[in-house]
C-alpha cells in the first residue's frame, strides 16, 4: 500500500536553488515523487530576524508505515546537503529544511515528530503550495480560511517565483 507524504521545503541559506534541487533528487531515491509546487519567495515567520526563505511543497508516495522511517530519511538528507543545527536559533538560518507536512491520515504527537507538522495551519508558505500540489486537501481541510485569518494576522508574505525546474 502506498500513502501520500507531503512535505515542505525551504532554504535560506545561498545557493538556497542549488540546495532546494538536491533536496528534491534526493528525495526521489527514496520516495515515488509526485507533483511539485512552483516556488515561492517568503518572508521570514517566527525567527524575523533572518534573509527571506524560498519555500515549496512536494507530495511523495512511499510504501513505509512507520513515521521515524520517513523522519530518519528527511534527517539524512537535511545533513548530507550540509544542514547546522544551532541550538540556540532552532528557527534560524538553513541550507535546507524537510518537513513532514502530512502523511496519510497519521496523527503522531511526540517529540522528535509530529504530525500534521505543529505549525501548518498557521503559515501560508505552507498551506498556499500545499494546496498547489493538491487541492483535494482543500475538501479535508478548510485550508483556504486558514490562508485567510493567516493573512489578516499579517507577516505573511508570500511572493510566487514560478515553476522551480529540476533541469
Ligand atoms: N522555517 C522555519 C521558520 N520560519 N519562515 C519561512 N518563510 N519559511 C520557512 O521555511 C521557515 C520560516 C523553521 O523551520
Ligand atoms: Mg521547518
Ligand atoms: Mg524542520
Amino acid at each position: 500500500m502506498t500513502t501520500p507524504l507531503y512535505l515542505s521545503l525551504g532554504s535560506n541559506i545561498e545557493p538556497s536553488f542549488f540546495y532546494l534541487r538536491k533536496a528534491l533528487l534526493s528525495l526521489s531515491g527514496y520516495f515515488q515523487m509526485g507533483d511539485h509546487s512552483m516556488l515561492y519567495r517568503t518572508a521570514p515567520q517566527d525567527d524575523l530576524n533572518q534573509d527571506y526563505f524560498f519555500n515549496l511543497c512536494v507530495k511523495c508516495y512511499t510504501d513505509l508505515f512507520n513515521p521515524y522511517d520517513i523522519l530518519e530519511i528527511t534527517q539524512r538528507i537535511e545533513k548530507n546537503i550540509g544542514r547546522q543545527k544551532s541550538a540556540d536559533r532552532p528557527k534560524g538560518p538553513r541550507t535546507i529544511d524537510i518537513d513532514i507536512i502530512l502523511f496519510g491520515d497519521e496523527k503522531i504527537n511526540e517529540k522528535t515528530v509530529t504530525i500534521p507538522h505543529k505549525s501548518w495551519k498557521k503559515r501560508n508558505f505552507v498551506l498556499i503550495p500545499l494546496l498547489e500540489v493538491d487541492e483535494e486537501l482543500g475538501i479535508k481541510y478548510p485550508i483556504t480560511e486558514w490562508i485567510k485569518e493567516n493573512r489578516q494576522r499579517g507577516g505573511q508574505e508570500i511572493e510566487c517565483l514560478g515553476e522551480f525546474t529540476l533541469g
